[in-house]
């Protein structure tokens, strides 16, 4: 009896065969060297996933090399062969079923580890094809074959696009439902770990520079002393871990509604969130709007950190949100406000941006190149009540704060706000 999803995979059209390929660790020793029991071995495969012999199995033991030594065979069977190596120098064994008829890889597999006496066993089985996957096969291929080692990123926000985002995952280190959306933290093996919200990723390890530099440092080289600021969201403690490198800075106050994102950021993410300890930082576990309500005319810069306008940051891209963070600048302060990928996201860029030239006398838009988000980059909103982000850019001040900072530099600044014709005009 076949697999189910095997069987699918198998019949749903131009599959030419089935490869499987095992390989064995810690054999018996006396196995493995025994040429009749690897021809037994042949035979008995053959006949358990019902594959026809052809001609004699052919097992030769090579030697000259010690990393070598050992016994090859090939069992030609009517729809193609079995082979494999068998090495007595690490005392592992790599064995090749393939066939254009159906069998089922795990019971080739089991049968294959049992008769060898291996402890360990790896194997992969591949449908070979006769024409080349289509993407959507290949999603599908990839979520059957071990769901657990992918995540699709694609929350509410996503849901009508394309599945746009893959990550490898590892071990899934935490699953908490707060009081105001999922909360969800991967290991993965190559980005470290990944904040996900509501299936949505916030940052990885590898990257969270890219966005948490290009959210923090534009605007603080552009206004000429930024000693109060604000965060709105942010929680996991990024921006403000990059805007304490700015000695300028007197107080950051940060609000994110969610106190469990600050928990579980210092747990997981103990870098990032260093900051969420540090005296100059004040954090709010409280609603934005009302927060920013309670405090006018206070601060010469506000970052707003948000995820997705779905969940709880859905209202964070209103314009009378736009409107409150105006009134709580002093009468020179700036905003900048996350604004998504100009590649998917255009009704929302040209909306907010809409929305903050009827509330700001300057606003401009600028990205990051970031492989944490769908599309390979996000996008900045860059409000301000005077100063340019170009004309008023103190660029010797940036320059010499050189080895600071990974992705940030004047350069950059200078190139960030420079956009491909079609996002220029989102702007206009
Ligand atoms: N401090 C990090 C918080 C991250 N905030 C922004 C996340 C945006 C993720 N979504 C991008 C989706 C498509 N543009």
């Amino acid at each position: 009896m076949v697999d189910k999803n095997i069987k699918k995979q198998f019949f749903k059209g131009k599959a030419w065969g089935l490869l499987t390929s095992i390989d064995l660790f810690d054999c018996n020793p006396k196995k493995i060297r025994n040429r009749k029991a690897i021809v037994a071995y042949a035979h008995k495969l053959c006949d358990l996933i019902e594959m026809k012999r052809f001609r004699k199995t052919v097992a030769v033991r090579f030697g000259a090399e010690p990393r070598v030594a050992g016994y090859s065979f090939t069992q030609l069977i009517e729809t193609s062969l079995v082979s494999g190596h068998l090495a007595e120098d690490t005392n592992a064994a790599y064995i090749d079923i393939f066939s254009c008829k159906i069998y089922d890889p795990k019971v080739a597999e089991a049968f294959t580890k049992k008769h060898f006496g291996a402890k360990r066993v790896n194997s992969k089985y591949m449908v070979r094809r006769i024409e080349p996957y289509s993407k959507d096969e290949l999603a599908e291929e990839v979520i059957q074959h071990d769901p657990s080692k992918w995540f699709f990123e694609g929350g509410q926000f996503l849901r009508h696009l394309e599945p746009v985002h893959l990550f490898r995952v590892g071990k899934k280190l935490l699953s908490k439902k707060t009081k105001y959306q999922q909360l969800d933290i991967y290991k993965t093996p190559t980005f470290g770990n990944m904040m996900v919200l509501d299936g949505m990723v916030q940052f990885t390890d590898a990257h969270e520079f890219t966005y948490h530099e290009m959210l923090s440092h534009p605007a603080m080289f552009v206004h000429p002393k930024p000693e109060h600021i604000l965060i709105i969201g942010g929680g996991d403690g990024g921006i403000a871990t990059e805007l304490l490198k700015h000695k300028v800075v007197k107080r950051i106050d940060l609000c994110d509604i969610d106190a469990d994102v600050c928990e579980v950021s210092k747990k997981y993410f103990p870098k990032i969130a260093k900051s969420l300890s540090n005296h100059k930082v004040h954090v709010y576990n409280e609603d934005g709007f009302r927060f920013l309500d309670e405090r006018r005319d206070t601060y010469d810069l506000i970052i707003v950190d948000s995820s997705d306008p779905a969940g709880p940051a859905k209202t964070l891209f209103l314009k009378n949100f736009y409107q409150k963070v105006y009134n709580s600048l002093k009468k020179d302060g700036i905003a900048v406000h996350q604004c998504e990928s100009m590649f998917i996201h255009a009704d929302i860029i040209k909306r907010s941006l809409n929305s903050m030239k009827q509330i700001y006398p300057i606003v401009d838009y600028y990205y990051v190149s970031t492989p944490m988000y769908p599309t390979g980059l996000i996008g900045f909103a860059f409000a301000s009540k005077k100063y340019h982000p170009l004309n008023d850019f103190n660029e010797a001040k940036a320059s010499a704060f050189k080895g600071a900072f990974k992705y940030y530099s004047a350069d950059i600044h200078k190139a960030s706000f420079t956009l491909p014709e079609f996002a220029r005009k989102l702007t206009e």
